[in-house]
């Protein structure tokens, strides 16, 4: 059932013990190794010996990924950041860099082996077990994700099909050819791979295939696009999360299927508001904040993550003590939208667009201003089949306004108008103006 169970089924008490004294040699460690850290806390004016325990972690500032690019431009390499001897270096893992220069971070040979067990541990919980096939089509090299999935298949006894985040025609004749029985991928991806299955009259059902893991983006627990998933490729879709400063994988759902479920002896979990960077009372929104308890690398103390989640401390069904994130990511800070004077985020938009059949899994959300100056917002929809425009448009229309509280501009196109990704998928195009800051 387990694959370390004195850790994932720890009594809360001594897990939080745990954390506690990990987090104080953590803090005292950066403080001792890392400029960064030390320039960081001492303008703050706290100490190590002030952190005693989880109860102070709020004592000691946020980090955010700008600080780490201002940090690593000004200085060069990991910016101060670095807290152990190059001898003990193992691989360079820089942010993808998509929203401005990428942030190096560091993993050690430790590193490498918590990472290596607790990513083991997590597919364990969705149900891997020695023996099976995994393809996994998570991009290796740089991104944090294939990697990590690739050290753990090994260390559970898999066999892997090691293809990465490519090819699209050549992942499909490996699930005929291979017979994988498991498979990592975005859930962008995914969708793609079934549609080619499709294309070719294969239902889930002919695959191998039994379990599914998606991260790098939401999807896998939006319910529509997990039905989508679990038919088009007969399995059980879980979702994984990870993000590159933190981490491959921090947290996976487990055959429960009731949320993200933290690998919290290696990371502390606060959620906190977003204006305030307070707390927020145990099972509420917020912005997730990431502290690693273990990493010797380029550990992150209280990183603002910037992805909004909930966080809950009872046991899960499963009998597993570490806190879960029910409902997974539900957005990130940057992403809400507001239109109208409602906020919702894209992944709703996402469950609506995949409940309904006589459309394709791929769309757009166009953010625009008009000529008069008022806020446009337009889901860009494929439709299956030419001549049922019109149904379609009301069927849409009326289930955004139902989901979002807000009616939206629909407008529907071709099939395979919209461009497919292999990775994770950019969905909303905001096209307003910047304005000058
Ligand atoms: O996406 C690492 C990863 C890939 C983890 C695959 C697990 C599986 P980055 O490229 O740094 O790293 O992007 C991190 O992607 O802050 C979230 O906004 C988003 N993200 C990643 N996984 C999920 C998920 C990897 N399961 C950023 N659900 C994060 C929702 C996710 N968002």
């Amino acid at each position: 059932m387990y694959y370390d169970p004195e850790i994932e089924t720890m009594e809360r008490g001594r897990l939080e013990a745990l954390q506690s004294e990990r987090l104080v040699r953590q803090v005292e460690r950066v403080y001792r190794t890392s400029p960064f850290y030390r320039k960081k806390f001492d303008e703050v004016g706290v100490k190590p010996e002030d952190i005693k325990g989880l109860e102070d972690v709020a004592r000691l500032p946020f980090v955010t990924k700008d600080e780490l690019r201002q940090a690593q431009e000004a200085e060069g390499r990991f910016g101060g950041l670095a807290c152990a001897e190059p001898a003990a270096w193992r691989e360079l893992h820089p942010s993808s860099g998509t929203t401005g220069r990428s942030v190096y971070t560091l993993w050690t040979a430790r590193d490498v082996e918590a990472i290596t067990d607790f990513t083991a541990r997590l597919l364990w919980s969705q149900g891997v077990r020695p023996g099976d096939t995994i393809q996994n089509a998570f991009s290796y090299g740089l991104w944090v994700a294939g990697l990590a999935v690739h050290y753990a298949a090994g260390r559970l006894g898999c066999f892997v099909v090691p293809i990465g985040a490519t090819q699209s025609a050549r992942q499909v004749d490996l699930f005929h050819e291979w017979r994988p029985t498991v498979f990592f991928s975005t859930p962008s991806f995914a969708l793609y791979l079934v549609e080619k299955l499709q294309e070719q009259g294969v239902s889930g059902s002919e695959l191998a295939l039994r379990i599914g893991s998606f991260g790098g983006e939401a999807g896998a627990e939006v319910a529509a696009t997990r039905r989508r998933l679990e038919e088009g490729l007969g399995i059980d879709a879980y979702d994984i999360y990870g993000l590159a400063e933190i981490g491959p994988t921090m947290a996976a759902e487990c055959q429960c299927k009731d949320g993200l479920h933290w690998t919290e002896d290696h990371h502390l979990i606060e959620v906190v508001d977003r204006n305030t960077g307070e707390p927020v009372p145990e099972g509420e929104e917020g912005v997730i904040v990431i502290t690693h308890l273990t990493r010797e690398g380029t550990p992150m103390i209280r990183y603002w993550t910037n992805d909004i989640g909930r966080l809950v401390k009872e046991p899960c069904r499963c009998g597993r003590t570490h806190a879960r994130s029910p409902g997974g990511i539900l957005g990130r800070a940057d992403d809400i939208i507001i239109y109208k004077g409602v906020n919702f985020y894209p992944s709703q938009v996402e469950d609506v667009v995949r409940s309904i059949p006589e459309i394709s899994d791929e769309f757009r959300i166009r953010l625009e201003v008009n000529p008069y100056g008022r806020d446009i917002c337009t889901l860009v929809a494929e439709v299956l089949q030419a001549g049922s425009e019109a149904a379609v448009r009301q069927k849409l229309a009326a289930r955004l306004r139902e989901a979002l509280g807000v009616g939206l501009e629909i407008e529907l196109v071709a099939l395979n108008s919209l461009e497919r990704t292999a990775f994770k998928a950019r969905r909303v195009l905001d096209m307003r103006p910047k304005l000058a800051s």
